[in-house]
């Protein structure tokens, strides 16, 4: 379906009529999801699993949300594998999570172009700012600590990350969760991913959805987006059109 281009200026409007700006973590701050994947690796081998996702299977295990419920969706479908408990893989995940921790901390993964902007902006402006995240708060910390600086929670109204809830992305759980806190009603904010799974969790908590293509979903599929951007840097220069849904209001 071709895609209707709309002036970065249209986005822009969305963007600063918004209620509340909730943004998703990875992949729409940050390219973070090459680094998850550089860390899965390193905890199969501290757990002396011959396992190694490439890029190409990490792109597929994508679709499954959440590291635990990933880790757990390939050891179902290896044909010889070790039993893994539960508890094995909350404990595969924790150090997993600790590998993630120590390259967000090499500085190797700045925020996307646009982001610390439109942030910036947003507060200059009093918008109010969520998280809504399937991944974990000791991850949003370790990316955002680094990335905004010690304090950078206190300027987000409300932060909600996957274990919070008791179903993950794309269900709307998160979103639902934001909006109770917030207690702001859906269609008068603006969720901002780059997934097909957050589009659908947004959608689903009546939120429409800014996209932002990132490096594992970019040939999603975004119809129900109400923009699709390359980046975020878009809203600030007319760089490239921005591609509107035919349907969008
Ligand atoms: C993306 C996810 C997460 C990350 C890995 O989250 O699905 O599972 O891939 O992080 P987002 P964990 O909603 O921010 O795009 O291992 O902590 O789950
Ligand atoms: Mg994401």
């Amino acid at each position: 379906m071709q895609a209707e281009a709309i002036a970065p200026a249209d986005a822009a409007e969305l963007i600063r009529n918004a209620a509340a700006l909730i943004f998703d973590v990875d992949g729409t701050l940050a390219e973070t999801e090459e680094l998850h994947r550089r860390a899965f690796n390193l905890a199969f081998a501290r757990h002396g699993l011959d396992w190694h996702w490439d890029r190409a299977a990490y792109k597929d295990l994508l679709r499954v949300t959440g590291g635990k419920e990933r880790i757990r969706a390939f050891h179902t479908r290896q044909w010889v594998a070790p039993r893994l408990s539960d508890a094995d893989i909350a404990e595969l995940h924790r150090i997993k999570t600790a590998h993630y921790a120590e390259l967000v901390e090499t500085g190797c993964c700045s925020l996307r172009p646009g982001v610390a902007e439109l942030l910036a902006a947003a507060k200059a402006r009093g918008q109010r700012l969520a998280i809504a995240t399937t991944t974990s708060h000791g991850n949003i910390d370790a990316l955002l600590s680094r990335a905004l600086g010690p304090r950078w929670a206190a300027d987000f109204g409300a932060i909600v990350a996957g274990d919070d809830v008791k179903h993950k992305k794309p269900a709307p759980d998160v979103y639902l969760e934001i909006l109770a806190r917030l207690k702001l009603d859906g269609p008068d904010c603006l969720a901002i991913e780059d997934s097909a799974n957050g589009l659908i969790a947004a959608s689903g908590a009546n939120i429409p959805v800014l996209i932002t293509r990132s490096m594992f979903f970019r040939d999603d599929d975004f119809a129900a987006a109400r923009a699709v951007l390359d980046d975020l840097s878009e809203l600030g220069g007319s760089k490239t059109k921005t591609e509107k849904q035919p349907h969008a209001q």
